[in-house]
């Protein structure tokens, strides 16, 4: 059996997070409001009816959780950009006080010896290009490649690599299918065009990286599908899910093509946004690596009901589950990744992790120190899964676990928590807990391998 330790010669480790989840300051430097501003604003929106307006207070605590990050001995940081401090409509001009903020996170971090790895998009859109239709409009698109340039000029002489998106599936089912997340429409599959927009945005933002010799990921969310049984109609269900949470991702990226979503009554064009030449420009630049955020699989049965959706979700049973409900299942991941190997075969690039964690209802003991033992057995596991991976032939070349900090969990507000580091709302006191120094002991000890 192989374990963590053998992950591979030279292998990136790290830590994500995302903008609105941790850097508060909403109002500050010029910076425009977000749909997540608006959104969370609504009274019920967000479980415990908190906002990113403070979260953790990451714009003026940066310097202490980059000291944090340099502790650990990462490689790498995973962090997102927010379009509203950079263009605060959603286009034109940039604020350079907006520019300014990651200007002096990326020297940070680079003092400390971290590569600064920022996502282009994780979820905060202008709520000014929201108004215009957000990612239901095309424009959307061309606007999102504008702000990368804006961005890749500024800090890419220090940045080798970008991530365009995150988790372009969830931010379409979640915010425009069923209205959990910002911007809080409830279309449902009217809801596609969302996906093949973002697609393209990645797309013309991905060619104009390259040209300025950057490299390019995107960050999927990607779950195993597992049917529920053996029965057709089942594995048809199961079939009709992936093609939608996984291939409609991956597929145009990997291949130039959307996948087969006639179980969605859904034809190749997406419901007509699909023109001439756009899965050229959403192939055409080539990755250079795909961002993998792996949490869980996903059982997959036959719908009960005629109408509707052509799959219904049932209980993956006997695993354990983590605060926020997920099942647990670490060879998950080593399905996944060597699923995607072989469907994808030459096509697929290099893997890196870009998030994997679990929320723990973690709390300082009287003590002070914060025991989180079952996120120490959830990275582990999924560690020694992703060491199986590699052994099976998977290239992968980094894990960045999600997350640092406590943080802003979306729709469940500060309820959920993911963090390495405790953070107490009240003080914004930072503890590192027990996966911290379990974290910074295993980097070191892989390390130390090859070192020998
Ligand atoms: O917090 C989120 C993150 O923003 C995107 N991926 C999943 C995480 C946990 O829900």
């Amino acid at each position: 059996m192989l374990n963590r330790l053998d992950l591979p010669a030279g292998f990136r480790w790290g830590v994500s997070t995302a903008a609105y989840q941790v850097e508060g300051a909403v109002d500050e430097d010029g910076r425009g409001p977000s749909i997540w501003d608006v959104f969370a604003s609504r009274p019920g929106a967000v479980r415990d009816g908190s906002t990113g307006r403070v979260a953790c207070d990451h714009y003026h605590r940066y310097a202490e959780d980059v000291e944090l990050m340099r502790e650990l001995g990462l490689d790498g940081y995973r962090f997102s950009i927010a379009w509203p401090r950079i263009q605060p409509t959603g286009r034109g001009t940039a604020n350079p006080a907006g520019l300014a903020f990651y200007d002096r996170l990326v020297d940070a971090l680079l003092a400390a010896g971290i590569t600064p790895l920022p996502t282009l998009f994780h979820w905060d859109l202008p709520q000014a290009l929201e108004d215009g239709g957000g990612w239901l409009a095309r424009d959307t698109a061309y606007r999102f490649a504008e702000y990368s340039e804006i961005v890749a000029d500024r800090l890419g002489d220090r940045v080798p690599a970008w991530i365009t998106l995150n988790e372009p599936f969830v931010h379409m089912v979640y915010g425009y299918a069923l209205g959990i997340h910002a911007p809080g429409r409830t279309l449902m599959l009217d809801a596609l065009p969302a996906a093949h927009h973002q697609l393209l945005g990645h797309g013309l933002a991905a060619a104009a990286l390259r040209e300025r010799g950057h490299e390019v990921m995107i960050a999927n969310n990607l779950t195993p599908v597992w049917s529920a049984s053996d029965s057709e109609a089942d594995l048809a269900a199961a079939a009709a899910y992936d093609a939608l949470h996984n291939r409609l991702f991956t597929d145009p990226l990997l291949l130039g093509r959307y996948p087969d979503l006639s179980a969605y009554g859904v034809g190749e064009d997406l419901g007509d946004c699909v023109r001439p030449g756009d899965l050229k420009l959403i192939a055409a630049p080539g990755l250079d690596g795909l961002g993998v955020n792996y949490y869980n699989p996903t059982r997959i049965a036959a719908p009960t009901e005629p109408a509707g959706l052509p799959f219904a979700e049932a209980e993956i049973e006997g695993v354990p589950r983590t605060a926020f409900g997920w099942p647990v299942v670490p060879d998950g991941l080593r399905g996944l990744l060597v699923g995607l190997r072989d469907r994808y075969g030459d096509a697929l690039p290099p893997i890196t992790i870009t998030e994997n964690g679990c929320s723990v209802a973690d709390e300082p003991a009287p003590d002070g120190t914060v025991h989180d033992q079952p996120r120490i057995n959830y990275l582990a596991g999924h560690l020694d899964a992703l060491a199986e991976a590699a052994a099976q032939g998977v290239d992968v070349r980094g894990y960045y676990t999600w997350s640092l900090i406590d943080n802003f969990e979306w729709a469940e507000g500060l309820s959920q928590k993911f963090g390495l580091v405790h953070v107490d709302f009240e003080t914004q006191r930072r503890t590192p807990k027990a996966s911290y120094g379990w974290y910074r002991d295993l980097i070191a000890a892989q390390r130390a391998r090859y070192a020998q």
